[in-house]
Order: structure tokens, then sequence, then C-alpha cells
């Protein structure tokens, strides 16, 4: 097992001072607890915040900085206003509603972004002081979805792994943040991603292909010449803990005790943090319901619900608690006698031996959020029952639903229907209860914390670590050979690798800036300039023919070696295949709005990339796998580009140029091709043992050097003019 470096915001410890000194105790929370073995056994550490120490005393805090290094954490202090900023501001504002469907919850104005991603950075810069070559990293939740990215630029071979633990929203949703395609970056980062629910990868991919028009294969992404994964991994409770919490002779006199009060009623048990997201206010709707539907369930119903303070300092939260105090007041007041309330409200936060008590004498448990990640307080019931006996309520917009099929699942914003379900609870035969529980313990069990991390850390460790890149930093290198060499021949693509793409392919025209940097280069002694395009030659002779360049067209087809010179033609390429190519074409872009043909001599090109990017994707690999089969054995070949799907006859690629500009070339002439996308491989496959070859881009490819795009292309160029 390779050392592991565990990262969250909040260390699994809680530090406490008090007159005697201070005390550094382990949480017991389902993340500190799965992650225990593996984190002491690995010899690594865990990064992230211990909590607000500002008002220790400086010897306290010397305490408290050598009880967690015994415990192998290290801690990352934040200020009153990075916890301000960070924390409550864009992680708790901002991210934790927006995940949740609440986007009426995010402010107007994102003003804590600056602080979010500032605070990423400092997480990072911890990772990397602490990093040895060969470490696996685990970054948690969303409070830190830029640190991967942060950590990839500074360690390309570092094993990174990420696990969100709230909901991934639909594309729709998440596409309304301003800074989402950042966040989405930043996740890329990661070799693997994890989340609670296949739902949840599913709209991750989707949200991946709207935003960069990546496209997900399976359970595997592209990008910038890396496979990042995406997997589906439930996270499970320690259940055995659980159980034997439950089996403990205190926590059974516990239990005694609360049915001892119920008696003659049926316990009903709600556990949350008090959180907006956990849907109490409908939940206690729902019973009131039950209440003022069927009077006979008024004096044989005791619902307990126990609500842990949460984020006390978010406004939203105390807004949210007023309401949950004046519904419980509400329904009390209602049906209240001087004998017996129905709601048992406790604002506090229980330890696990009195919660296993609950949940051991409870006789339903309603865990009814309007969305959560996964919700674990359900799978704690089930593990805290081995009586087998209890009815668990399940919403079914918790990540659990997914797994714990035998409970009865509801829909949180159904008041009516929650009413019904609560009262087929209460009534179910023990027969029926008991074999429900029995399935729903057999999963919990199963597929418990330990389970979790095992199955994520397996898959991390298998994904093969990145090739080392020749160069990195990439330009410095090319330019550093470049100008080295006596001669030089420069073999340039131009679109998406000279200009950026543009909308439609006619408005991509050079710039004056571009047309002087050609210029200049031609000039420059012992230097040799040719573009080698996918475009007509009629469109370079009219955008480039009057610079002394070597132009060449419709991927080597066409050439004009110099200026001045006439085009000549590869000989025996047919065409004759066009009119029956050409109709499936136009029948793809009667189909699609926004796809337009394209006629070159020897090609015709479908481009989509004003399409819809998900239908646009769908389309061009349904047009490409037609055009596979109709078209298999013939003369053609059919080549996926950027947002174009071309049909050209088979042998003319970018290639064929080599042999015809290095004919003739001088001794010591270094031959240098820059370009970004598939048809640009075949140019490099073709170039001669020691030549350059530069991927402007972040795509696969078999080039050794790569730089960022046409901006940094340009640059590189110049700086071949200067020194
Ligand atoms: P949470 O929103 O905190 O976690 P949940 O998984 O239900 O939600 O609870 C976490 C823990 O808090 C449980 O172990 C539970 O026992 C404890 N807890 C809840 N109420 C309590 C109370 N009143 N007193 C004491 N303890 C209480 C986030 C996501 C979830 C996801 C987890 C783990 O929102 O969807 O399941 O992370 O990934």
């Amino acid at each position: 097992m390779s050392r592991l470096l565990l990262v969250s915001n909040r260390l699994p410890v809680t530090v406490k001072a008090d007159k005697d000194g201070v005390s550094v105790v382990r949480s017991a929370g389902g993340l500190a607890t799965g992650l225990r073995g593996p984190h002491e056994r690995s010899g690594g550490v865990w990064i992230g915040w211990p909590g607000d120490v500002s008002r220790l005393t400086p010897e306290q805090r010397a305490a408290v900085e050598a009880r967690l290094a015994e415990l192998r954490c290290v801690p990352l202090h934040l200020s009153a206003s990075e916890v301000s900023r960070f924390y409550e501001g864009y992680s708790n504002r901002v991210l934790w509603p927006l995940c949740h469907y609440l986007i009426d919850r995010v402010p107007n104005q994102d003003r804590d972004w600056d602080v979010y991603r500032r605070v990423n950075e400092r997480f990072a810069d911890l990772v990397v002081r602490h990093y040895q070559p060969g470490d696996t990293i685990w970054v948690h939740d969303y409070q830190l979805m830029l640190v991967p990215a942060f950590l990839r630029a500074r360690l390309p071979q570092a094993r990174i792994g990420f696990f969100h633990h709230i909901p991934f929203p639909s594309s729709e949703i998440f596409r309304t943040l301003p800074h989402r395609t950042e966040l989405v970056r930043g996740l890329l980062g990661a070799d693997l991603i994890g989340f609670h629910t296949l739902t949840y990868v599913r709209h991750f991919a989707s949200t991946l292909m709207r935003l960069l028009g990546l496209e997900t294969v399976v359970d595997r992404v592209s990008y910038e010449g890396r496979e990042v994964r995406l997997g589906g991994f439930p996270m499970g409770i320690d259940a055995q803990s659980f159980e034997n919490l439950a089996n403990d002779p205190g926590v059974l006199e516990d239990v005694r005790q609360h049915r001892e009060k119920s008696a003659g009623q049926q316990l009903v048990l709600g556990v949350d943090r008090l959180d907006y997201t956990k849907g109490i206010p409908r939940r206690l709707l729902a019973v009131q319901r039950l209440l003022e539907r069927e009077p006979a369930w008024r004096n044989r119903l005791r619902f307990v619900q126990v609500a842990v303070p949460s984020r006390t300092a978010v406004a939203d939260y105390a807004t949210y608690r007023e309401k949950v105090d004046e519904l419980v007041g509400r329904i009390n007041g209602l049906y209240g006698s001087v004998h017996n309330v129905p709601v048992h409200y406790l604002y506090r936060s229980f330890n696990e031996k009195q919660l296993a008590a609950l949940y051991r004498a409870a006789d339903v448990m309603l865990v009814t959020p309007i969305r959560d990640g996964m919700n674990l307080v359900a799978k704690e019931f089930c593990a805290a029952r081995p009586d087998e006996d209890g009815v668990l309520v399940l919403s079914e917009f918790a990540g659990a639903a997914d797994e714990l099929a035998d409970a009865l699942m509801v829909n949180p914003y159904d008041v009516d229907g929650m009413a019904d379900m609560l009262e087929a609870a209460l009534e179910m035969p023990e027969e029926e209860r008991r074999s429900r529980m029995r399935t729903l313990r057999a999963r919990v069990k199963e597929y418990d914390v330990h389970w979790w991390v095992r199955s994520f850390l397996d898959v991390l460790e298998s994904v093969p670590t990145p090739p080392p890149r020749t160069q990195p930093a990439g330009a410095e290198a090319a330019l550093t050979r470049m100008r080295e060499a006596r001669n030089l021949l420069l073999l340039i693509d131009y679109d998406g690798t000279l200009v950026p793409f543009a909308p439609k392919p006619e408005l991509a025209t050079p710039d004056a800036e571009l047309l002087d940097l050609l210029r200049r280069l031609a000039i420059r002694s012992g230097t040799r300039v040719h573009i080698v395009s996918g475009r007509t030659r009629e469109t370079l002779e009219a955008w480039l023919g009057g610079l002394p360049v070597g132009l060449h067209a419709e991927h080597g087809l066409w050439s004009r070696p110099a200026a001045e010179q006439p085009w000549t033609v590869l000989e025996g390429v047919p065409t004759d295949w066009k009119s029956l190519v050409r109709p499936v074409l136009e029948s793809f872009v009667a189909r699609v709005p926004g796809a337009f043909l394209e006629e070159k001599s020897a090609s015709l090109a479908w481009h989509y990339r004003q399409v819809d990017r998900v239908f646009g994707a769908r389309q061009a690999r349904e047009l490409r796998l037609h055009l596979g089969e109709v078209f298999a054995h013939g003369p053609l070949e059919v080549l996926p580009g950027d947002m174009v799907v071309e049909v050209r006859a088979r042998g003319v690629n970018k290639g064929r140029v080599v042999e015809r500009v290095i004919d003739g070339m001088a001794p010591g002439t270094l031959v240098v091709a820059i370009g970004d996308d598939r048809t640009d491989e075949d140019l490099f496959a073709a170039l001669p043992v020691g030549s350059l070859a530069i991927h402007a881009g972040g795509k696969d490819t078999r080039a050794s050097y790569r730089v960022g795009g046409p901006s940094e292309v340009r640059t590189l160029l110049s700086a071949l003019l200067v020194g």
C-alpha cells in the first residue's frame, strides 16, 4: 500500500480547551472511522482545518500541535475571514444549496469566489509540501473542488483521487454557476472522481460535455493528455460498531426506558443535522396531516425529532430553525393534550450511544430529505436493528434510496403521500417488517465504510500514473532547440493552431499581426515556412497567397510549394464517390439545426460547431457509424475532427506533404511541425527522425512537445524572431 495523503476541509478531530488545558479527540464520524485504518497503516498524513484555535494561549496551541502530530494530522489554520468567506460563504452559501437544487438560496452575487480559490490553493500548497513520490492523494468534498487541478499543475506524476460527498446536480443546475468551468476543471485534475451514485456520475459527465465538449466513454474521459475516471462508490457506515452499540447493556437499558415512555404508542423518529436540505418542515407537516385526517392516531403516536445544531453562523440556518420551532409549537398546540404531546423536538447533538438507543427503540424511522448526497442516518438505523424490526421510510431524493430498495419510498414534496406512507409504516404487519429489515441490514452490513474505502482506493491505485511528459513546460524547450538549429523548416497547421476556432469557417481570417508574423518568419535566415491545412486552395490563396510561404490545401491534396508557383494535385485520387456521400451528409444537415456541409475538391465535411453540444456529438457518432457501415470497403476514410466529420479519399493526409517539402532540404535542417487536431497527427507521424512535433492544445498526441493554443503558438514563433 502506498502512503495515503488525506485532504478534507475539517480534520477528523475536535479540539477542546477549558481551564484544565486542551484536548484533541478523534471524531466519530463515518469518514473518520472508515479512513482511520488506511491512514494509520499507510503511514501517511491527514491535512485539514482543526477548527478555530485563535483563542488558545501559545502553550495550549503548542500542546495541540504536538497532539495533532501524534495523530498524524497536519493542521491548516484558517483566519476568521477565511472561515466566513471560504467555508460559510462560497462553500455553504453557494455550492451547498446549488448542489441540492436550491438555486434560489444562492446569493445574487458570489463575492467569496476569490477567497475560495485562494484557500484551495493553500490546501494544495500544504499537500505539495508533504508529498513524496509514490504517495496516493485523496481529496474530499465540495469545499476543495479546485485542489486536484492545483495539485496536478505542481505534481504531474501524482496519483490523485477526489470524492464528492454531496449530490452532483443536473448540468442544467450546475451551469448556472458563474465559475462552473473553473470548478469542473478543478476536479479534472484528479485521476479518479468518485460520487455516491451513478446518477451523479451521469450528471457530471453531461456537465463535462456541455461545458467543455468532453465525451465520457463508459467511465473515462480524456483530458489534457490524461485519462480521468469517473465512478459511483456508495458510502457505507461502520455497521459492525453500530450493531455492537445497539447490543450494549447500557444502550438496551435506554431502549427499555424509551419504550416505557411510549407505552401504548408507536415511536416515530427523525435524526438530522438541522439543515434545510433534510426536509424537516415537510416531515412535520406529514405528521400533522396524519393526525388531522385520522384522529385515532392522536394519542397513539410519539414523534421524536432530534436535530443537531449546524452552520449556525449562516443566516439561512437561523431562519430555518425558527420555521421548525414554529411548526413544532403549532402541531403540539393543535394535537397535544395535558397528558401527551405528539412532537418531541430535541435541538442538540446526541452521542452515538444515545442515537443507537433511539434507533433501536423506534417503530418507524423517517428519513425524508428533499435532497441528500447519500444519508448515513438511514444506514445507521438499519445497522442498529439486530432485532430485525422497525420500518424505514426513505426519501427517493436521498442517494441511499438507490441501494435501500426495501425501505418505504416517499417523495418528500408530496406531504399527503408521506402521511399515507407513514400510516402504512405504522400499520405494517410484523412479518413484512422483518423481511424488509433483513434485506436492508444485509446490504448495509456488506457494503460498509471499509468496503467503500477499499473499492475507491483499489480503482485509484489501478490507474496507471501518467507517463512523464518530455517537457511539461513545452514552449521553452522547443524554443531552445529551434534556436540552436542552423536551418528550420516549419510545417504549421492553420485553424486551431495559428487562429482560434471561429463559429463559421469563413470568419477565421488571418489578422494583420499573424500576417506580419508569418512574413517575418519566412524571411528569417535559414527558415522556410509551410502552412498545411484542411482548407481549400481558394481560401488559402485568398488569405495567405501574398506571403512568401508554401501552401498545402485539403490535407495535402493540393500543394503550392512556394510563392508564385502553380498549385499541383496529388495524382490518382478518386472523386467519383461524392455523389453517393453528399445526400447522406445533406440529410444530416437537414435534421440537425446549426450543422452545415462544406465541399472541397476531394472531400466533404459535415460541421457541427454551432449545434447543441450533446445533440451534435450524438449525431456525429451516428453519422460516423452510418458512413462506416455503408462505405466500409470503398476508397474512403471518415475522419472525426474538431466539431467536424470529414469524408475523403483514402491515402490523402497531411503526412503526404512531408515527402514533398523535405526534398532537397539543406543538411542540418530541423523540421518542426505544429498542429492541434487528429489530422496533424498524420503530419507528426511522417516527420523524419530527429524532427520536432508540437501539439497546440490539450488532446492526446504523439508529439513530444505541447503548448497551450494559438496564442502560445504565436508567442513561441515570435520568440524565434528575437535573439
Ligand atoms: P450530512 O449532511 O452530515 O453529510 P448524514 O450522512 O445523514 O448527512 O449524517 C452524517 C452523520 O451525522 C451521521 O453519522 C449521523 O449519525 C450524524 N448525525 C445526524 N444527526 C445527528 C444528531 N441529531 N445528533 C448527532 N449526530 C447526528 C454529508 C452529505 C450526506 C452524506 C455524507 C457522507 O450531506 O448526504 O451521506 O456527507 O458522505
